[in-house]
């Protein structure tokens, strides 16, 4: 072989390198023919075998790939669904498979949180949920698999804490309120592991996918990672993981910042800002929701074919944002139930989806917070220059918010639509995560005034309801929206107000810090008695503390959502059904319960419900 050859080769796999590269730096590509597109796929989704897409693309082969390809195709076209169910036992494991119990060692049962807990019964609630971290904790297995078998799972290295029900992986942002709660059970290693999942897939892709399953890989979730280190960090001072974690937590960084940035125009200063958005390049129904997503836009609508793809981009979009679905996304916000009575599966109101035109005040909080806290990491780790790069992307992202989101005469923080130029009319808890995030000028942080009106709202709704506060006041059916009431919106409201207690230290006026004190309190009690009351009345019981319900079969189910309007029931709508378990939900409990425990009572609803 000649030199010039030699050359050319590794030219050729260098071009490669790198074009793959510059793929996958992009976003990630799901490129299986089973798992992400083609005409087997819509032939088993479309069928109706599953009532929950989900299950078929979580499916393992337990035949080569090529062998599984080859009888798909010969599946004839008008294929019954006896055949389909035949091919599919034939070539398909169960769901969930790859997924084993981790053996957890040095679990201590009675961490000393709970001596907090005042409330025998709220002691006991609370042990009982600490206990339930080693259900939801997992390793990954594939050895079962035979050799050319494929599998849509991304094979996770390290221990990690699923979600629970169909949210069988690892999910990005409900990892940070998982990792809230193992740190308050003394699960440090379990904590660990999870970042270092979610920084190896970084390291692989980028970026952290919404989670690990390959159909996730076009898009990502809130980016929470930097603060899951940051707590970490502080519940363990381990500077080892801080300095292995930076350069990895800056490409994270970077790719927010070259993928999902926009510059927008501000009409009342005349401003261009550089904020961020979610967007997904998507032309496809998702795997996972795929008769979802096809029935919105492929039946009974009037979309043509440039339409028809920007709705699919659109609903990827929103699955980015968290908020799977809401009318936050919405083109009109949804106003008259005429639509909903015609068709209660939401098809027609995701139409009117325009989620790439919003620029979210959550996304932009939570960024602006990564801002802080990576300046605060480089100095920490001796990254002099990068102390001032980030300080300053955060003063810069702290004008924007001010001049797009903040809207004086409602007193409250705003989604900004470009394509109305103009703050968006729908109200959500979003609104708070500025006071989570700090991402408040000065003059909002040293004087009561703004948390005081802004919050006063959140008093009004906790008055209105027996729950704990209603996502949006719109009634949509979608599930990020009236009347559920979801945990991590929970954590940011409390979390902001605890912020601004710190921030605060005069005590000469001490009536509004009991405002504050007794917002914080009331929040923390409306969570602790919809999580219980709705165990309690799906069958939960403690021996000795809590007498089982009669003539119900369940033992005691934990949620992730609840209604607003009913202590004790579960939140509804969406696009499946609701989920047990609760990674997110018990995350959020054991850290109230760790801070708050000294003044939680007992709820009532267990005496009305007894
Ligand atoms: C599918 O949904 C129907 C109607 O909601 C329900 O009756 C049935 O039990 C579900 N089937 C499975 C396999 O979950
Ligand atoms: C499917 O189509 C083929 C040929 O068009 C026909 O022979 C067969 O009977 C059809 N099968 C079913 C189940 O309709
Ligand atoms: C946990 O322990 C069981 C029984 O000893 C063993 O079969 C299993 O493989 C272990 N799991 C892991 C993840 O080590
Ligand atoms: C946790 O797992 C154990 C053993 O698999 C089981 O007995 C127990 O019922 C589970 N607890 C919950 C709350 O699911
Ligand atoms: C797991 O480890 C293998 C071998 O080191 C590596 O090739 C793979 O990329 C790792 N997977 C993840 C998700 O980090
Ligand atoms: C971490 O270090 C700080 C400062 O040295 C100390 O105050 C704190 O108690 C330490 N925290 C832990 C969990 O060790
Ligand atoms: C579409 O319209 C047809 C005819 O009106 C109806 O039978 C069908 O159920 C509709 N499909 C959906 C998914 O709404
Ligand atoms: C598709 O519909 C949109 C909105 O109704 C319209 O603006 C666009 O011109 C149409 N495109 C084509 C190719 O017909
Ligand atoms: C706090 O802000 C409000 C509204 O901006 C203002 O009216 C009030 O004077 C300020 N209070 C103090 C103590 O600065
Ligand atoms: C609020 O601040 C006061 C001191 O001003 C402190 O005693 C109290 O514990 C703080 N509360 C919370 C929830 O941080
Ligand atoms: C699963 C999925 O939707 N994949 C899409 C991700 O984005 C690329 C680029 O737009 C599409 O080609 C894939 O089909
Ligand atoms: C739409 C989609 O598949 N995205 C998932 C991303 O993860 C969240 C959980 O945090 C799910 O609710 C979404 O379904």
């Amino acid at each position: 072989m000649k030199f010039g050859e030699i050359t050319n080769k590794y030219l050729v796999v260098f071009l490669w390198w790198w074009w793959l590269k510059f793929i996958l730096g992009v976003k990630g590509e799901c490129d299986s023919p089973i798992y992400c597109s083609g005409s087997l796929l819509k032939k088993i989704q479309l069928s109706g075998i599953y009532n929950d897409s989900k299950t078929f693309v979580d499916k393992p082969t337990i035949k080569p790939l090529d062998e599984v390809l080859a009888a798909a195709s010969l599946l004839p076209e008008n294929s019954t669904n006896d055949e389909l169910q035949e091919f599919l036992s034939t070539y398909f494991g169960p769901e969930g498979q790859e997924l084993i119990l981790t053996n957890i060692t040095n679990f201590n049962s009675t961490p000393s949180f709970l001596q907090k807990i005042k409330s025998p019964l709220l002691y006991e609630f609370a042990k009982l949920v600490h206990n339930y971290w080693p259900n939801l904790t997992r390793n990954v297995d594939q050895s079962f698999m035979c050799e050319g078998c494929v599998s849509s799972f991304i094979p996770l290295n390290r221990t990690f804490v699923i979600p629970g029900g169909r949210f069988r992986e690892i999910y990005y942002w409900d990892s940070y309120f998982i990792i809230e709660g193992l740190l308050v059970s003394e699960l440090y290693d379990i904590a660990k592991n999870v970042i270092l999942n979610l920084l190896d897939l970084v390291e692989i892709y980028g970026f952290v996918p919404n989670g690990s399953r390959i159909y996730y890989l076009n898009r990502s979730q809130p980016p929470l990672l930097v603060q899951m280190v940051k707590i970490y960090y502080q519940a363990t001072n381990d500077t080892t993981l801080l300095s292995n974690a930076f350069p990895i937590l800056m490409k994270e960084y970077n790719f927010w910042r070259q993928n999902n940035s926009i510059r927008v125009f501000s009409p009342k200063s005349k401003k261009l800002h550089t904020l961020n958005r979610y967007i997904v390049q998507n032309n496809l129904p998702r795997p996972e929701s795929y008769l979802d997503d096809f029935t919105t836009v492929e039946l009974n609508n009037t979309l043509n074919s440039t339409t028809r793809e920007q709705l699919y981009a659109e609903i990827a979009t929103a699955a980015e944002s968290g908020w799977d679905f809401s009318s936050r996304w919405l083109n009109e916000p949804f106003k008259n139930s005429s639509i909903l009575n015609e068709d209660d599966n939401n098809y027609e109101i995701l139409r009117t989806l325009i989620t790439r035109d919003i620029i979210p005040i959550d996304l932009n909080s939570i960024l602006y917070m990564n801002e802080i806290t990576l300046s605060e990491f480089s100095e920490k780790i001796g990254e002099e220059k990068m102390i001032g790069t980030f300080k300053n992307a955060a003063k810069k992202r702290l004008e924007g918010i001010m001049d797009l989101f903040w809207d004086d005469e409602l007193e409250s923080f705003m989604d900004y639509n470009i394509s109305s130029e103009s703050r968006s009319e729908v109200f959500s808890l979003a609104s708070y995560f500025p006071f989570w995030a700090e991402s408040l000028p000065k003059d909002f942080t040293t004087n009561f005034t703004t948390i005081l009106d802004t919050y006063s709202y959140i008093t009004s709704l906790l008055s209105e309801f027996p729950g704990s506060p209603p996502t949006t006041h719109i009634n949509s059916s979608l599930q990020w929206d009236f009347p559920n009431s979801w945990p991590p919106l929970n954590y940011v409201l409390i979390k902001g107000l605890i912020n601004f207690n710190h921030t605060k230290k005069d005590d000469d006026e001490s009536e509004n810090k009991e405002f504050i004190m007794n917002l914080i309190k009331d929040l923390s009690q409306r969570y602790v008695d919809s999580v219980l009351c709705a165990w309690y009345s799906t069958g939960g019981s403690i021996p000795g503390f809590l007498n089982k319900l009669s003539g119900v079969g369940d033992t005691g189910h934990i949620f992730e959502k609840y209604d607003t309007q009913e202590l004790g029931l579960p939140g509804g709508g969406g696009e499946y059904d609701v989920q047990v378990g609760f990674g997110w939900t018990n995350g959020v409990l054991l850290w109230i319960f760790s801070n708050f425990g000294d003044i939680l009572e007992e709820p009532e609803c267990l005496s009305d419900l007894k």
